[in-house]
């Protein structure tokens, strides 16, 4: 990764978001993308055996979730100390996996995927975390871009009221005018953006599929009130 890179904090507290361009070096981004790729031999599984939130759209909207103890270089990859030093910009007091999951939209049919803050889809107050959205392959408008809304983090406490897409396969938090602002990224670029953060992607209507990678990571593990339980993963990095 490189490291030299400028981190914009005060842009991430001012707009909810900083892109990274070209911010993985060829290594990582082929350890990714092999990783993605020998996913995507598997059959589509929309709602991970029963353990996501059925977002998948068969083909056209793939989810891989929980798969960096698969591969041992996405393994070191997602746990690893440039990891840590890059998110450590943003979560100052610690920072513990919370969650990965490859993106996938296939060619020609890809899906868009509605407005909403990922801190949508936690049904219970908790702390806000930040998202590595990774790009594997170049991202346009046309391939399903992820658009952004820009706006601070620090104006709000949590997320807006989500309600369920059931033709969409998703949780909107916003169905208003303004379009964002698109992430039009190379392949290893990064767009780090906040739980607070709505953002949304296009449709691919392009000829080849699009692939994304997006790593949650929080400030101490997410803990459900009601059970006690952990919410997704907290591995400490
Ligand atoms: O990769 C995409 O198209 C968007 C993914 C996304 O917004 C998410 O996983 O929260």
């Amino acid at each position: 990764m490189r490291l030299d890179h400028n981190i914009d904090v005060g842009l991430f507290r001012e707009q909810g978001f900083v892109i990274l361009p070209d911010i993985l070096d060829d290594d990582e981004l082929a350890t990714l993308c092999d990783a993605c790729d020998a996913l995507l031999s598997e059959p589509p599984d929309d709602d991970n055996g029963g353990k996501g939130h059925n977002i998948g759209r068969g083909h056209s909207r793939r989810f891989f979730r929980h798969r960096h103890m698969d591969f041992d270089g996405l393994r070191d990859f997602v746990l690893g100390a440039e990891m840590k030093h890059l998110v450590s910009n943003f979560l100052p007091d610690g920072v513990i996996l919370f969650n990965e999951q490859f993106v996938v939209k296939a060619a020609n049919t890809g899906a868009s995927f509605g407005w909403h803050q990922d801190g949508g889809y936690i049904p219970f107050d908790h702390d806000p975390y930040v998202t590595v959205w990774i790009a594997l392959d170049d991202t346009t408008v046309e391939n399903g871009a992820v658009f952004l809304l820009p706006r601070s983090p620090d104006d709000t406490a949590t997320p807006v009221k989500h309600w369920w897409n059931e033709d969409g396969k998703e949780y909107v938090g916003y169905d208003g005018p303004d379009p964002g602002i698109p992430a039009e990224v190379s392949a290893g670029s990064i767009v780090i953006f906040s739980s607070l953060t709505l953002h949304r992607s296009s449709p691919n209507v392009t000829d080849r599929q699009r692939r994304g990678y997006v790593v949650q990571y929080a400030g101490a593990p997410i803990i459900d009130p009601s059970s006690g339980e952990v919410r997704g993963m907290a591995t400490s990095l």
